[in-house]
């Protein structure tokens, strides 16, 4: 008797032809439209698999699992896997992996693209001249900051961190300071031309302060009235990592207040709500969750995310040892955002 195929289920539409390829070793549970999945969804889809592929839409926790009887693994589309409970995966031999390196420098580029539109105020300005504004051209018309010669204030200084700092450097002359747990090894800190800094000097000395350190409970609203109020009333703020990391109300009301000039967001802590106080905002600009999202980039993580589910279940030239694999070790994940 032929051996029945693992199943394994992909929560949100990727790319065909990439998912087509995990035909080639598990019948295929692949959904055919954006869907919000209830956690109660999740749970019954887990239940039925062995593998899952998914998106930080999916949330995988304690609940999520409890039926999860043959899940062996679960492979995140994203570099961020807050959406999953790592302790709680491990504890059952679940796998996890994620989508690391691919995905780098297509939101280092982004996390520039937001940091220059808040602070030569593009959003602002296209805004502006749509609502019919621009009525006559004057001198002091939408002033913002430079970015070439100022300091640029990296927080969490991964992958993309040292990215961001690189194209700072060498790109745009940045002062370069970071913030991050451990010190970068000395070769890295002089590639990138950064300096490591106490959070409160970061705070305090950067003209334009980007985040991208990872979510956790640890990390929520990093970034609250008190660090705000730290910052320079001209500098500007921009996250790209995830919403939680900013008390969102606080921004809001230092946003309002002249307390920073502006603020660039791409993740949001009730995402895809977006807080009213900051819709009702000139000086911030807002994205929806796109860091990463250029064509060739979706495709790498949707096709390393294959690859891991792939392997994490067995199959595949590298059976057993998937690419990316996250471990506990320094696991943000908890499932919340
Ligand atoms: C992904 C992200 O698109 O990689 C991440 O952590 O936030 C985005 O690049 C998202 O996670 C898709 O699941």
């Amino acid at each position: 008797m032929a051996e029945s195929k693992p199943r394994v289920w992909v929560s949100q539409p990727l790319f065909d032809d990439i998912v087509a390829r995990l035909a080639e070793h598990f019948e295929v549970d692949a959904t055919r439209d954006v869907t919000a999945w209830s956690p109660a969804q999740v749970a019954a889809k887990l239940g039925e698999v062995d593998g899952a592929l998914v998106t930080l839409n999916e949330r995988i926790g304690e609940d999520e699992l409890a039926a999860a009887g043959r899940l062996r693994a679960v492979a995140n589309v994203g570099v961020g896997y807050n959406n999953l409970d790592i302790g709680a995966l491990e504890s059952r031999g679940i796998v996890a992996t994620n989508t690391p390196d691919v995905l780098t420098d297509t939101t280092a580029d982004m996390a520039f693209a937001l940091l220059m539109a808040a602070a030569r105020r593009i959003t602002e300005g296209e805004r502006w001249l749509r609502e019919g504004r621009w009525t006559q051209w004057s001198f002091d018309t939408l002033l913002g900051s430079d970015i070439h010669g100022s300091t640029l204030g990296i927080l969490g200084m991964g992958r993309i961190g040292q990215g961001i700092a690189r194209r700072g450097a060498h790109g745009f002359g940045m002062r370069v300071l970071y913030h991050n747990r451990s010190r970068l090894a000395d070769g890295i800190e002089r590639n990138c031309r950064a300096d490591w800094v106490d959070f409160d000097t970061l705070l305090r000395e950067a003209d334009h302060l980007v985040l991208v350190l990872p979510y956790s409970p640890a990390t929520r609203h990093v970034i609250d009235s008190t660090a705000l109020a730290k910052m320079k009333p001209t500098a500007t703020l921009t996250n790209i990592a995830r919403g939680g990391l900013v008390d969102e109300v606080a921004l809001a009301d230092a946003l309002a207040h002249g307390r920073l000039a502006s603020a660039a967001l791409d993740v949001f802590e009730g995402e895809p709500a977006v807080d009213p106080r900051l819709l009702a905002l000139r000086n911030v600009v807002l994205t929806p969750h796109v860091g990463s999202a250029s064509l060739a980039t979706r495709r790498a993580m949707a096709a390393l995310a294959v690859d891991n589910l792939v392997a994490a279940l067995g199959r595949g030239p590298r059976a057993g040892r998937p690419p990316t694999p996250v471990t506990g070790v320094s696991s943000p994940g908890t499932g919340k955002r």
